[in-house]
């Protein structure tokens, strides 16, 4: 019998949410369960167009605006035959930022589409779950100030989250929001539970293509 597939699934939310923190502690509880799992990010910073997105993001270099956005869905692309191959492995992939976020962003300039800005995206392997973390920009700023890189102001960060917004009403989409006001235990347990069902339900079912 052929090996059931792993799961996608993708972490979104504005900055100061604990992505990266709950994707690590997704990561560890599937793997000390028996079920292979893998974390992925991006932007993924280590390829040849990762690194020209992360100098753009450290404010190193600037890049016109429509380009970084398909810059961002290049590096996203670059990483498709890995994340198949893993998928149809077994391996259970927890994804730090997906399209949503190149999206969210790129739309929250003047003068771009949310329909211009998922063009580039549109068949990339369909995530079986998002989990949004949901944190106001008020309970944002009590987690400390935001970074130094491009993006990292609570007025952009706003915009970014009502563009987010305008993308939960997708319904081809599997959203599931969650408040990450929570203690990073409760949310964890939240994620959990979530992910321990789609890895399940996934299994039997063939790969989605995003926005088709
Ligand atoms: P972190 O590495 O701290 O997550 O920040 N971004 C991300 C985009 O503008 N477009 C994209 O497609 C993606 C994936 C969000 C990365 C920053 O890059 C933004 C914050």
């Amino acid at each position: 019998m052929a090996c059931k597939r792993g799961a996608l699934i993708v972490l979104e939310g504005v900055d100061k949410a604990g992505k990266t923190t709950q994707c690590k502690k997704l990561v560890q509880l599937l793997q000390q369960s028996g079920r292979p799992a893998e974390m992925m990010r991006f932007p993924e910073r280590t390829t040849t167009i990762g690194q020209l997105v992360g100098a753009y993001l450290e404010n190193k270099s600037d890049l016109e605006d429509h380009t970084v956005h398909l810059l961002f869905s290049a590096n996203r692309w670059e990483l498709v035959p890995l994340m198949k191959k893993k998928l149809e492995q077994g391996t259970t992939l927890v994804v730090d930022r997906y399209a949503f976020s190149g999206v969210a962003f790129t739309s929250a300039k003047p003068g771009f589409s949310l329909d211009w800005c998922m063009k580039p995206d549109v068949g990339l392997p369909k995530p079986d779950l998002v989990i949004f973390l949901k944190l106001s920009p008020a309970e944002a700023a009590l987690r400390g100030q935001f970074g130094e890189e491009r993006y990292e102001t609570s007025v952009f960060q706003q915009a970014v989250q009502q563009k987010f917004e305008e993308l939960f009403k997708d319904p081809s989409v599997n959203w599931q929001v969650i408040d990450a006001s929570q203690s990073v235990q409760a949310v964890h347990e939240n994620i959990t539970i979530l992910s321990q069902k789609i890895i399940n339900t996934a299994q039997d079912l063939p790969l989605g293509e995003l926005w088709k």
